[in-house]
């Protein structure tokens, strides 16, 4: 009897495992279905290989994944590729022979720098208070003064160093959702950057939709579903609605509702001169608080840094009009002077967020003061 007893607990122990087992494999199958959109990958290790039925976007999203990861240039490389870099620019000053010049060819590179002449007089007054004339001669103690007073004007301007692990962390993200509105004029890289966004975000598990707030064109909602499918997000483009209010209105309550993490609206690039339409994006603002209290959380102005002193006047208009609460500094890979990032930190106090760097989907960093100091100096 003994022996019996013990066999059919065994038996029965054998199946209850048996069960545990069935239905942890059933959870681990059935619960990644069920939860439908597959987050991205944590590491480069987890993209061991295609993980998507297609194979077209198995590799849209490996070649995604590595660079972010692994972009394809550093800042240095990224502002190197001009000579006309601030410090590529002192360099030529100081390998001259003309030793008692250097003083005021240091103040004209600054002044063609794009920093701006409020920046500029900042900048000599702090190298002539803090060297003597002769040490002025040197290009050492001369570089180490200005680095010196370009962190201090990063450090005002409220401009943290970025999280490389969470590099989206530092803007608002916390309410849900998050609604960021990316301003400025045409062709200053705001869609391209929104889809630069959008990936980081969705490299962070945050659920992002954006908004085709761009009705003004039929072009730009087509280059902004080539870049959201290369980011992997969700586009909202409500056919035939050419209200870009209305759809910015309508893209938080579909955001509020269904429970996104980041809502970013795009807009219709325009010159801060063109009231009519500075105005059409105030009350595009205004509608979006009307759908989410606190909305939008983030004002992002995509400026080219290639536009030099006209990017100064144009975030000074639109954050006058707007309340602009961080800028997005873009090709600076180009044969921008880079001085313009310094000259929107002193005057208006705006943080730089990100910069672009390059015309792909890694292309994006969130902006370091101390990165940006030592690439251009
Ligand atoms: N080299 C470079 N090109 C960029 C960068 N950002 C945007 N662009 C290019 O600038 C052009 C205008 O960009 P787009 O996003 O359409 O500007 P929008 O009119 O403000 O939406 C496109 O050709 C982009 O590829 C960048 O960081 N570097
Ligand atoms: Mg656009």
């Amino acid at each position: 009897m003994m022996t019996v007893d013990s066999s059919n607990t065994a038996l029965w122990i054998m199946i209850v495992l048996a069960g545990i087992v069935l239905i942890a494999i059933g959870f681990a199958v059935i619960l990644p279905l069920l939860k439908g959109k597959r987050r991205l990958p944590e590491t480069p290790q987890d993209l061991g290989g295609p993980q998507n039925t297609s194979d077209i976007q198995s590799t849209v999203q490996l070649e995604k994944e590595e660079s972010i990861l692994a972009p394809s240039t550093t800042l240095r490389q990224a502002l190197s590729q001009t000579e006309q870099n601030l410090f590529g620019r002192l360099k030529g000053i100081f390998s001259s022979e003309a030793q008692n010049k250097h003083f005021d060819e240091i103040e004209e590179v600054l002044y063609t720098s794009d920093l701006g002449p409020q920046t500029v007089e900042r900048l000599m007054d702090a190298v002539k208070n803090q060297l003597s004339r002769s040490e002025r001669g040197n290009i050492d103690l001369v570089k180490l003064a200005l680095r010196h007073e370009f962190e201090d004007i990063f450090a005002k301007a409220q401009i943290n160093e970025p999280d490389p692990q969470h590099p989206a962390n530092y803007l608002h993200l916390d309410s849900k959702p998050s609604v960021w509105m990316i301003v400025g004029v045409n062709g200053a890289g705001k869609t391209t950057s929104i889809g630069k966004l959008a990936a980081h975000l969705g490299f962070a598990n945050r659920k992002v939709l954006v908004a085709a707030g761009d009705t003004f064109r039929a072009a730009a909602g087509n280059q902004l579903k080539t870049w959201t499918d290369r980011a992997q997000v969700e586009i909202f483009s409500p056919p035939g609605v050419t209200d870009p209010s209305a759809v910015a209105f309508d893209a938080c309550a579909k955001g509020a509702s269904q429970g996104y993490d980041v809502v970013i609206v795009d807009t219709a690039g325009r010159l801060h001169t063109q009231t009519n339409l500075m105005e059409e994006l105030k009350k595009m603002k205004r509608v979006m608080a009307k759908s989410i209290p606190g909305a939008p959380h983030e004002v992002l102005l995509v400026l080219d840094a290639n536009s030099g002193q006209n990017a100064l006047i144009q975030a000074k208009q639109f954050h006058e009009a707007l309340g602009v609460t961080g800028v997005v500094l873009t090709k600076l890979d180009g044969t921008a002077k880079g001085g313009v990032a310094v000259g929107l930190a002193n005057e208006l106090k705006i943080p730089i967020r990100f910069i672009g760097v390059g015309e792909k989907i890694g292309d994006l960093r969130p902006f370091s003061a101390k990165e940006f100091v030592e690439s251009i100096l």
